[in-house]
């Protein structure tokens, strides 16, 4: 019998070859897809937030645990969806106007979809009206902003104030990136923020469930 412990930890060390053989055979011994989900590869991706947050993994232990998680999301993926799983929420993600770092972004994107919400990533050099497209086109709860320059954080102002005066204060934001801070999005009147990926992925469950 499938073993999901063994999923966990094949994906906890980035093996994405054993995640996809144990992913495979978990599906033809007739484990639940959601089960495989949320007991091998959420939980295993849980594991990499932990140690990532505590300084035991770096970026690129991360990115490869991701890459592992692809492979067994790629089997999963259209089972879920034909038996109607529903995502934990919704969050357009981008990197903000004139901004074309990605690799931070990128990992947020990663943790999170690891963590079970659906992730529409918008990409680079992103205007506000462009994220407000995607949030009424996708109905997201949540808009999440990167930036990696000084120059281009300024823009996340006009994001927060573009999404808020819309949608009346339903859909939340979140701002990170290297040179934001935490009074920097008290100071734009972002919903939070987050230092790191982990610390995103925790940032968004707080927010939905409030
Ligand atoms: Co650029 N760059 N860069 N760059 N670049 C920096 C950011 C810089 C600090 C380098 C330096 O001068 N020391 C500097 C910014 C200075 C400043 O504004 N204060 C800089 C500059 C100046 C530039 C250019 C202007 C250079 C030039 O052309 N003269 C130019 C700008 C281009 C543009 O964007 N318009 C430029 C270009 C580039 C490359 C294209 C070459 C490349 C980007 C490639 C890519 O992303 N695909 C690049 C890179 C790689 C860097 C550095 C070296 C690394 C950034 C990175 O990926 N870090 C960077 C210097 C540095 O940081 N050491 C630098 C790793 C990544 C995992 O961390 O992105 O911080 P980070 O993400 C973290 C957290 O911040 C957080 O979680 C992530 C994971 O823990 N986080 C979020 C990020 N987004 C979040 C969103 C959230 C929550 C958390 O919620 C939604």
């Amino acid at each position: 019998m499938a073993d999901l412990k063994d999923l966990m930890a094949g994906l906890i060390a980035g093996d994405a070859q054993a995640v996809k053989e144990m992913t495979q055979a978990a599906i033809q011994q007739g484990v639940a897809p959601q089960e495989i989900l949320e007991n091998g590869l959420i939980a295993g991706m849980n594991v990499v937030g932990v140690k990532f947050r505590n300084n035991e993994f770096y970026v690129p232990e991360v990115l490869i645990a991701a890459r592992a998680m692809k492979s067994g999301m790629a089997l999963l993926r259209p089972l879920l969806v034909k038996s109607g799983v529903k995502s934990k929420g919704k969050i357009v993600l981008g990197t903000v106007k004139g901004d074309l770092h990605d690799i931070g972004k990128n990992l947020v994107a990663m943790m999170l979809e690891g963590a079970g919400f659906e992730i529409i990533d918008l990409g680079t050099d992103i205007s506000a009206d462009r994220f407000l497209q995607a949030v009424r086109e996708h109905q997201a709860q949540i808009v999440g902003l990167s930036a990696l320059l000084t120059t281009t954080m300024v823009g996340m102002k006009q994001v927060v104030e573009l999404i808020r005066t819309a949608e009346g204060g339903k859909v939340k934001t979140i701002v990170g990136g290297a040179p934001v801070t935490k009074s920097y999005a008290d100071e734009i009147s972002a919903d939070g923020y987050a230092a790191d990926a982990a610390a995103a992925v925790d940032l968004v469950k707080s927010l939905l469930a409030a």
